[in-house]
């Protein structure tokens, strides 16, 4: 596989929805209803996060997401516009509406980031009704008891290697990969939503990110998706970028910083997602599970999504009709074997 060019970025000249995976339709559909109402660039991105969140067809983040190692949904989530406008919560369990939660973080407190049964309290406290039960679906549930007797069978971890489990690469599409409808096993766990709307007085961009983390993680694992910073990042004077696939290796580089931070030194957005994913692959030990997807949208209205290997895809709505379409960019560092069904 060779590495692919990266195309120029297309600049958009009016409001537009940038969302990940395949998936991201459902929260393109209801951000872009939001900014037609008249709603703001971060009413339309939460709008459009909390879609997916609650969309039980959608084997989700939120209801539906793979429990971790114990069998338990944990959810996590931010929401941001500027570094002094963000907020998150991480391991919420009895919560489904992460994304709602995250921006109440942002408006009511003085703090960035709430965590298990403290965000679980400030939920309570701020009118959210807990989810009965907890946040498991039938799909969700049969997933854990194949995953526990397929981990059982298999014997347990192997002398020497670290604890956790890297779920197959590009899994968040599966949904996608069944035809949309009765999804084999849920399949998707996060959503990542950037809006611009230059026609506001306002802040013009918006971003949201939101997930259920890695399926079967140990217990407590916080990746990514709700550190600002790392799963997204909002600079109204620089750009937006916000990042999908395993957290430890967006983590590693502050993935979504360093993305704005290249655009705001003048790197276009595919070149920023770009350089963003190089330094990935040139840092860790990149295993055959192993996914990186960026989405990055400059105030200009220059956008671009790029992935370490294919399977990524984007949805893009900038007027009533929607583009999905595959990232534009894969890196695709040399050696690597694309997975049969994944490319
Ligand atoms: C995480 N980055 O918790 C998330 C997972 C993800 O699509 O993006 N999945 O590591």
């Amino acid at each position: 596989m060779q590495n692919t060019e990266y195309t120029p970025d297309w600049p958009l000249s009016g409001p537009a929805v940038l969302s990940t995976w395949s998936f991201g339709r459902v929260a393109n559909a209801a951000a872009w209803e939001t900014l037609c109402k008249g709603g703001s660039p971060l009413d339309a991105a939460v709008a459009g996060a909390s879609a997916v969140e609650d969309d039980p067809r959608v084997d989700s983040v939120g209801v539906g997401g793979l429990p971790d190692a114990s069998g338990r949904v944990s959810l996590d989530a931010c929401v941001m516009e500027n570094p002094d406008r963000c907020g998150g919560v991480c391991y919420v369990r009895s919560y489904a509406s992460a994304a709602r939660l995250a921006r109440r973080v942002m408006e009511d407190t003085i703090h960035v980031l709430l965590a298990g049964d403290g965000a679980e309290a400030f939920a309570k406290a701020s009118g959210f009704v807990p989810h009965a039960e907890d946040l498991l679906t039938g799909e969700s549930r049969d997933a854990y008891a194949r995953w526990k007797a397929e981990r059982a069978a298999a014997g347990g971890r192997a002398a020497g290697a670290k604890m956790g489990v890297l779920p197959p690469m590009n899994v968040e599409e599966r949904y996608a990969q069944a035809g949309g409808e009765g999804s084999p096993e849920p399949s998707h766990d996060t959503v990542c939503v950037l809006v611009r709307n230059p026609q506001v007085s306002g802040h013009q961009l918006a971003g949201v990110c939101t997930t259920s983390g890695l399926g079967f993680k140990i217990p407590g694992r916080v990746g990514d998706s709700p550190i600002i910073g790392h799963g997204l990042y909002v600079d109204q004077t620089a750009g937006a970028a916000t990042a999908t696939g395993n957290g430890e290796l967006i983590m590693g580089v502050c993935g979504s910083f360093l993305a704005v931070e290249l655009m705001r030194q003048g790197r276009t957005p595919a070149e920023a997602v770009g350089e963003v994913l190089r330094r990935v692959a040139s840092r860790y030990a990149i295993q055959p599970e192993h996914q990186v997807a960026m989405i990055a949208l400059r105030a200009d209205g220059a956008w671009a999504s790029g992935s370490l290997r294919p399977g990524f895809s984007h949805c893009l709505t900038t007027g009533p009709s929607l583009t999905a379409e595959p990232a534009h960019s894969a890196l695709a560092p040399a050696g690597f074997v694309l997975l049969p069904g994944t490319a």
